[in-house]
């Protein structure tokens, strides 16, 4: 396939940008190629600057879940920009979003938008910090919750994919707050809340790890952080920022019936624009600038175009069966990769909740960062090239997330499942 328009612009963008990228995770240095430039996209799929059209899982991390181009967000989006693209002052569409986010989440009463899941994560803990006046928080190794200081502690994503899970930057004084703790391992969280006990201001983790490829929660795991942080007085911190409104409406949450006392959004609330929110009980919510004295603000949060295109998402996600649909085509995908699998004897563990998934290239199973560590990310390289020269859109990384959406067709599907048999033999 031939990509010289993308090799021309990389070269042009690594000279004004840092590695010709404004995030890392898109740079493919992981995956021994150069990243394509992207002209436009629709439906299921994406076009590169040298015309080249590829079935797309990635879907801009998370958000498409509609597809690329939905008519009815584009509409949206079109129509809320004629009438003016900021105001900073608040709006109805603002009110709309947010109950939307309200009634879909029992357990956020009042919600703050932001523009990204950085600021979303980061705000929370803030909040949590404020509202408990402790200092400490406890994430999980191998997952990410954005780049602000505190949280970029044995991180997963870009930070486990480059190797710099904790980033130089991070001044160790504030690191020092971050304990880290191995993800479904509910005794190992235990000793560290004993070993801190009343110092913990708020335990925060994805309640399906998404960012060291797909781990979901094993039974009792997120049960028993709730009641732990219940008896200790810690805030439970769901970061639902690529679940959300992904593998169910309510997302991780109502799928396993566990709740956070505050909930971190992004992703899909955007239907592609940059948007991230965080919410949760009055009690704690109201303790936020002006309502209370924990401060946190953003000149383009709360934007008209992001909340259009996010009510006009949600509104699309709410049609009898989404879901449904959603969990079937990943279903079949997820058989037909599995077969492939076998077929070419190539070892693999295949993850998958709803509409996100990821194939890891070792025995598994992957329940935390240290099993996921075991991939053989160098096949897991091949294969990723041999995709895209078949014109299949993976994450360039193994510990990333694939992501269904509705767009994809059944064509889509066999024609990936193919294209994964031929990789694997290759392999
Ligand atoms: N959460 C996304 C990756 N896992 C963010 C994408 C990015 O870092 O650019």
């Amino acid at each position: 396939m031939k990509q010289q328009q993308s090799s021309t612009l990389f070269a042009q963008a690594q000279q004004v940008i840092p590695g010709g990228v404004n995030s890392p995770v898109r740079a493919f240095k992981s995956v021994g190629c150069e990243p394509l430039f992207i002209e436009r996209a629709s439906g299921s799929r994406i076009y590169d600057a040298d015309g080249n059209s590829y079935i797309d899982y990635v879907g801009s991390w998370g958000p498409m879940i509609l597809g690329h181009c939905h008519p009815k967000v584009v509409e949206a989006i079109q129509q809320a920009a004629a009438n003016g693209a900021s105001f900073g002052a608040p709006t109805r569409k603002e009110i709309k979003l947010a109950e939307m986010v309200c009634a879909a989440y029992p357990n956020i009463e009042k919600v703050r938008m932001v523009s990204s899941g950085t600021e979303a994560t980061m705000s929370a803990i803030r909040l949590a910090r404020g509202c408990s006046g402790r200092d400490k928080i406890l994430k999980f190794d191998g997952c990410y919750h954005g780049h602000a200081d505190s949280l970029l502690v044995n991180a997963g994503s870009g930070a486990a994919t480059f190797g710099v899970p904790s980033s130089p930057g991070v001044p160790a004084d504030f690191a020092k707050h971050t304990l880290t703790a191995t993800y479904n391992d509910l005794d190992n969280v235990k000793e560290l809340v004993a070993a801190n006990k009343g110092e913990i201001a708020c335990i925060i983790l994805e309640a399906i790890a998404g960012n060291m490829g797909c781990v979901p929660p094993q039974p009792g795991f997120l049960a028993g952080l709730r009641q732990l942080c219940d008896t200790e007085g810690i805030i439970l911190i769901i970061d639902e920022v690529m679940t959300g409104f992904r593998v169910a409406y309510g997302g991780a949450q109502e799928r396993y019936g566990v709740y956070g006392d505050l909930v971190c959004l992004g992703k899909i609330i955007g239907g592609g624009l940059p948007v991230g929110a965080f919410g949760g009980k009055k009690e704690l919510m109201s303790q936020l600038s002006p309502e209370g004295g924990i401060y946190q603000a953003g000149t383009l949060s709360g934007n008209p175009l992001a909340m259009s295109a996010g009510i006009a998402t949600l509104e699309l996600l709410q049609q009898e069966g989404f879901y449904a649909q959603i969990e079937e085509k990943s279903a079949y995908l997820e058989q037909g990769l599995r077969q492939a699998a076998s077929a070419a004897g190539v070892t693999t563990c295949l993850q998958r909740v709803g509409g996100m998934f990821c194939c890891y290239f070792c025995a598994g199973p992957v329940n935390n960062f240290a099993d996921a560590a075991t991939s053989d990310t160098a096949a897991f390289s091949r294969y990723f090239r041999a995709l895209l020269a078949a014109g299949v859109n993976v994450a360039p990384s193994q510990f990333e997330a694939g992501f269904m959406s509705i767009a994809h067709s059944k064509e889509d599907l066999d024609y990936t499942i193919d294209a994964v048999a031929a990789a694997l033999k290759q392999l």
